[in-house]
C-alpha cells in the first residue's frame, strides 16, 4: 500500500523565535526531510490566517493569549496572531524541503472558524476537501508529523481514523505545545482513536 507522510504545520511562526512558538519545533525540520525519501507521497498542510481572525486573543479586546473562549461551535482556545496570510511568519521553515510536495492545504483561512484539523476546520463540519483529494488518489495509509503534535497533528490524526484512513503518529518528527497537559490528553485520544503512535 502506497505511504503518504502528511506534514502538518512546519512554519516560521511554529518555531523558536515565530509568534506561537513550540519548544523545539524547528529539530523535526532535518528528520522530516530525510524520510521523505521513505514515503510514495508528500503533502504539506499550512496554517494560514486573515489578520482579523477571530482565534486571536488581540481581536477580543482584555482577553489573554492562552485563555478559552466559547465559539458558536464550541470552546476555542485564544493564540497569540499567528501564521498571518503575507506575514513571513507563515512561510514554511527555510529548511524544510517543500519540493517533494504534491499538494499543500491550507486552513484556518476563514475568519470565524479556527481549523486545527487538516481535514475539517473547528465546527466539525467545513471541510478542507483532503478527505476528497485522499480518497480520489487512494491513499489510504497515512503517516502524520509536524506542529504541534496535541493540536493540529492530533485533531488531523484523528479525523483521519474516524474517516477510515489508516494512520500513524511519527512522535518523534513532532513536537507539543502543552497547555495544560494537552500533549497526554492527546495521545489518549489517538490511541482510543485507533492511531498508531510509532
Ligand atoms: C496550531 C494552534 C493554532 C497548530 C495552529 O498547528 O498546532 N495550533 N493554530
Ligand atoms: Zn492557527
Amino acid at each position: 500500500m502506497a505511504r503518504t507522510l502528511i506534514v502538518v504545520d512546519v512554519q516560521v511562526d511554529f518555531c523558536p523565535g515565530g509568534k506561537l512558538a513550540v519548544a523545539g519545533g524547528d529539530e523535526i525540520v532535518e528528520p522530516i526531510n530525510r524520510m521523505m525519501a521513505d514515503f510514495d507521497h508528500v503533502i504539506l498542510t499550512q496554517d494560514w490566517h486573515p489578520a482579523n481572525h477571530s482565534s486571536f486573543a488581540d481581536n477580543h479586546p482584555g482577553a489573554m493569549p492562552f485563555s478559552l473562549t466559547q465559539m458558536p461551535y464550541g470552546p476555542q482556545v485564544l493564540w497569540p496572531a499567528h501564521c498571518v496570510i503575507g506575514t513571513p511568519g507563515a512561510l514554511f521553515h527555510p529548511d524544510l524541503d517543500v519540493n517533494r510536495a504534491e499538494t499543500v492545504i491550507r486552513k484556518g483561512f476563514r475568519p470565524a472558524i479556527d481549523s486545527y484539523s487538516a481535514f475539517y476546520e473547528n465546527d466539525y463540519s467545513t471541510p478542507t476537501g483532503l478527505t476528497g483529494y485522499l480518497r480520489d488518489r487512494f491513499l489510504e495509509d497515512l503517516y502524520f508529523v509536524g506542529l504541534a503534535h496535541d493540536f493540529c497533528v492530533a485533531w488531523s490524526a484523528i479525523d483521519a481514523a474516524r474517516q477510515g484512513f489508516r494512520v500513524s503518529v511519527i512522535e518523534d518528527a513532532t513536537r507539543a505545545i502543552d497547555l495544560n497537559g494537552s500533549r497526554e490528553v492527546a495521545r489518549q485520544n489517538m490511541r482510543e482513536a485507533g492511531i498508531s503512535l510509532i
